[in-house]
């Protein structure tokens, strides 16, 4: 085996695309997602086109059951994991705070900070066990600021902020690396699954500027991975040309 990542959310968007960057780099992956047949042939077109080794586990990272099942259980070779790139998340709904759905605001909270935090116990423990490792958490400037009716996905990307630097301080004498990186806007699946499918207003999110792409956020992130060992990106800010905030984005028609 070469240096293995574990990449959630690999079936779409940024963590497709920064399985096939760290592919290109040389790591044996495992890559996860719930939609079995996507996840499947991403991993077929990988191991054919960059000739690594890809364990596809496909399992809902808010349940506790199937995250213990499948990563407590990998094989040792799988287990050696010296990268783990936290991406899987979604934004639910755009609704002022009187009018949320629960459901949506379950949805970001079991997703983005409880799913979190079930993958990286198990796997902060497997990096304490071989004696180092890299944990890049994918906030987002949502995470740094927040904007009207971005409410609970602000709050659950602010939690990721604060648990990068949280689990830095718990992690670093244990020689593993925590790093946070966060994307302003890419054009992935995430508008589609924030408005459930309503295509217009998910293509009215990138309308009248360039976004940035997942490849974008994928290239930083195999940068944020391959610096020296002595060297910790700690957290980067990624945005296109024109956004200048969270809610600042300068569309030309
Ligand atoms: P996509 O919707 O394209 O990708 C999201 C990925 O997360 C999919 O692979 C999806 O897989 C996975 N996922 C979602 N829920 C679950 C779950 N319960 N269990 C397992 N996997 C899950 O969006 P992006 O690539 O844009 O999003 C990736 C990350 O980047 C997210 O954390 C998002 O918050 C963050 N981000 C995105 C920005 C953007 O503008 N796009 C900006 C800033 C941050 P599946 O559906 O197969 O389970
Ligand atoms: C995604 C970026 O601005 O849509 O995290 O919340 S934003």
């Amino acid at each position: 085996m070469g240096k293995i990542a574990l990449i959630t959310g690999a079936t779409s968007g940024i963590g497709e695309a920064a399985a096939v960057v760290l592919a290109e780099a040389g790591y044996d992956l495992i890559i996860t997602g719930r939609r079995l047949a996507q996840l499947t042939k991403i991993a077929k077109r990988i191991e054919k086109e960059h000739h690594v080794k890809v364990l596809p586990l496909s399992f809902d990272v808010r349940e506790i059951q199937q995250v213990e099942h499948y990563l407590g259980a990998l094989p040792s070779t799988w287990s050696e994991i010296d990268l783990l790139i936290n991406n899987a998340g979604l934004a639910v709904g755009l609704n002022p705070i009187n009018q949320g759905v629960l459901d949506d605001w379950e949805r970001m909270i079991d997703t983005n900070i409880k799913g979190l935090l079930y993958i990286t116990k198990i796997v902060s423990n497997f990096m304490i066990k071989r004696g180092g490792g890299h944990i890049i958490n994918i906030g987002s400037i949502a995470g740094k600021d927040v904007y009207p009716n971005g409410n609970v996905y602000c709050a659950t990307k602010h939690a990721v902020d604060a648990l990068s630097r949280g689990m830095m301080m718990d992690l670093y004498k244990h020689n593993i690396k925590v790093s946070q990186v966060c994307p302003g806007a890419v054009e992935t699946e995430f508008s589609m699954v924030r408005f459930k499918g309503d295509t217009n207003r998910a293509v009215a999110v990138y309308k009248g500027f360039q976004p940035l792409s997942a490849k974008d956020i994928a290239d930083v992130i195999k940068f944020v991975a391959l610096a020296p060992a002595h060297v910790n990106i700690s957290d980067v800010t990624v945005m296109p040309l024109a956004q200048a905030s969270v809610s600042l984005i300068d569309r030309k028609e």
